[in-house]
This record gives C-alpha cells, sequence and structure tokens, in this order.
C-alpha cells in the first residue's frame, strides 16, 4: 500500500497531539457550561490534523525534540479549528456539516460557536507562549515562532485572505485573485506550521528557508485539491458540504482551470515541494515527501 508508512507515521503522531491537547485543556465540564464541552466537541476526534503533524516532522526532521515543538503543534491545531468553526457561521459560509457531524452553531447555538472560536484563539497564544509547557524552551525561538503564527493567522494571512473569499464573491475570476485568496487564506497557515517546526528545533537559516518554501508550496497545492475535492467528492466521504464553490460563485481554481489542469497544477507544486527537500538525506525526509503527495492523492 503507497501510504502504509506514513499512515501509521500520521496515527502515531495524532496520538500523540490528542493526548497533549486532552492533558492541558479545562476539563469539559468546567463552568460556566457549555463552553469547554463545545471546545472538546471541535477538537475531537478532529479532523486530518495536518497542520500539527507538519510541524512535528519538520522539528523532527531537523533533529529537534517533540517536547519543543508540542505546544506550536497543538495551537496550530487550534487556531485552524477556530477557523473552522467562523468560516461555518451563517454569516460566513453558513454550513451545517463538519468533520461529519453537525457544525458547532448547530449542535449549540452561534454565540456558542463565535465564542468557542475566540477562546480556541486565544488559548493557543496562551499555551504557546507558556514557557513551563516546552521540553527545553527557548525564548527567542519561542518568541519568533509566536510572531510568525500571529502574522499567518491575522493581517498577513488567514483572516485578510477571508475576506478576499467572501468580499471579491460573484467577481471575475482571475490568476491573481485565486492566488491571493488561497495563499493568504490556506498556504500561509501551513508554510507557518512546517516553519515553526524548524525554529523550535534550532534549525539553520537555511534548513527554515528551505522548509518556509515546501511548506508554501504544499499549502497552495492542498487547496487546489480543496477546490478539487469541492467538485468531484461527496459529503459522506469529506464530512463537509460539496458542491459549494461554483454555486456560490467563489473564486475557486476549479472555476479557473477545470479539474484536470488544477490537479496537474496541485501535483506541479508538490513535486516542487519535494525537490527543495533535497538539502536533506533521504531516510530523514520520506515523512515531508509523503505527506507531500498525500496531500494530492487524498479522498477528503
Ligand atoms: C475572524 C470572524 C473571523 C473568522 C475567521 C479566517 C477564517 C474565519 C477562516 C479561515 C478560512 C478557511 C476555513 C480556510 C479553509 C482552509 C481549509 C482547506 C480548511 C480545511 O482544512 P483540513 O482539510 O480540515 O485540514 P480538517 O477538518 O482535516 O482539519
Amino acid at each position: 500500500m503507497k501510504f502504509e508508512k506514513l499512515n501509521s507515521y500520521i496515527e502515531e503522531k495524532k496520538k500523540i497531539i490528542d493526548s497533549w491537547l486532552l492533558s492541558h485543556l479545562p476539563p469539559p465540564g468546567r463552568e460556566p457550561k457549555p463552553i469547554f464541552e463545545a471546545v472538546y466537541y471541535a477538537l475531537f476526534p478532529g479532523g486530518k490534523r495536518i497542520r500539527p503533524i507538519l510541524a512535528i516532522a519538520s522539528c523532527e526532521l531537523t533533529d529537534g525534540n517533540i517536547g519543543d515543538v508540542l505546544p506550536i503543534a497543538c495551537a496550530i491545531e487550534m487556531i485552524h479549528t477556530y477557523s473552522l468553526i467562523h468560516d461555518d457561521l451563517p454569516c460566513m459560509d453558513d454550513d451545517d456539516l463538519r468533520r461529519g457531524k453537525p457544525t458547532l452553531h448547530k449542535a449549540y447555538n452561534e454565540a456558542i460557536a463565535v465564542l468557542t472560536g475566540d477562546i480556541l484563539l486565544t488559548m493557543a497564544f496562551e499555551y504557546m507562549s507558556n514557557i513551563k509547557l516546552y521540553k527545553n524552551p527557548s525564548l527567542p525561538r519561542i518568541v519568533m515562532v509566536i510572531n510568525e503564527i500571529a502574522r499567518a493567522s491575522g493581517k498577513e494571512g488567514m483572516v485578510v485572505g477571508q475576506v478576499a473569499d467572501i468580499t471579491w464573491e460573484g467577481s471575475s475570476v482571475t490568476e491573481e485573485k485565486i492566488n491571493y485568496i488561497h495563499t493568504n487564506k490556506t498556504a500561509k497557515l501551513i508554510e507557518v506550521s512546517v516553519k515553526s517546526g524548524a525554529i523550535m528545533s534550532g534549525a539553520s537559516y537555511r534548513e527554515v528557508e528551505v522548509l518556509s518554501e515546501y511548506g508554501r508550496l504544499i499549502g497552495l497545492a492542498f487547496q487546489i485539491v480543496d477546490d478539487v475535492l469541492d467538485v468531484t467528492s461527496t459529503s459522506d466521504k469529506i464530512g463537509k458540504k460539496t458542491k459549494k464553490d461554483l454555486s456560490r460563485g467563489k473564486l475557486s481554481y476549479v472555476a479557473l482551470h477545470g479539474i484536470e489542469n488544477s490537479l496537474k497544477k496541485a501535483k506541479e507544486l508538490v513535486e516542487r515541494a519535494k525537490e527543495k527537500l533535497a538539502i536533506f538525506e533521504e531516510e530523514k525526509c520520506w515523512m515531508l515527501k509523503d505527506l507531500a503527495e498525500y496531500i494530492v492523492a487524498r479522498e477528503k
């Protein structure tokens, strides 16, 4: 089986991520109810955990200790989860299915969904800035990574990408607009996941640069494949509503290039990403190569 080794790597890391989250989050029954219960609802069983796994893989590739990247990796997953909850709200994408179950505002209500997103985002920064949570805390690395993640999640990345995505709906599709949306809305958080793992391990400047480029390329490929799956997959398979982009006039890669050419583009990006890893020994970077391939081969 093609991804056998990768699948066991993913399963092993997922367990580590879940147990870190479970041992650091407040208990679901903590007052005032139901906010922490909603946090658990959003985070477990969770999705693919691609971003924290990329952070861990990049840290391991550059000889770092997993105990120094886990607070960062888990915080990134919390930021990603907040973005999905807010993205699903009626005032945004208005979805009722996420990760195979009712979206948070359907399971609870809109106010609790907004607040669950808020608390996930703020707890992410609380955990990342708590030096007691790291194995061997290096303050300069922690501060640098928090700054990178704040930028990638906000004004230099995800939030502005989301604003463009929403406000450009229904307008003419151009390569420039699509690249702006996909790079900011999706690729920057994936890029910073890989970059953070390298910074936390104390990787060299060149290694950090190369891994950031790798992250940017697979991040773009990831969103292109997401656009394709919106057209080719079903809700049962991917656990969220499909066929939304075209009906809503969303600017997607598929709208501009069609399915075949979009997949071709995603594969090209993944090949370029894998080439970037040539500076590392083959037996050490296999997981990042396989993760890149998994991104285009994935069915959900
Ligand atoms: C600031 C009010 C406010 C809202 C923010 C920033 C934002 C809303 C939304 C982010 C945009 C977004 C949802 C981008 C989509 C990225 C994407 C492809 C998500 C799906 O990621 P997967 O497939 O999901 O990794 P799983 O469920 O596997 O974790």
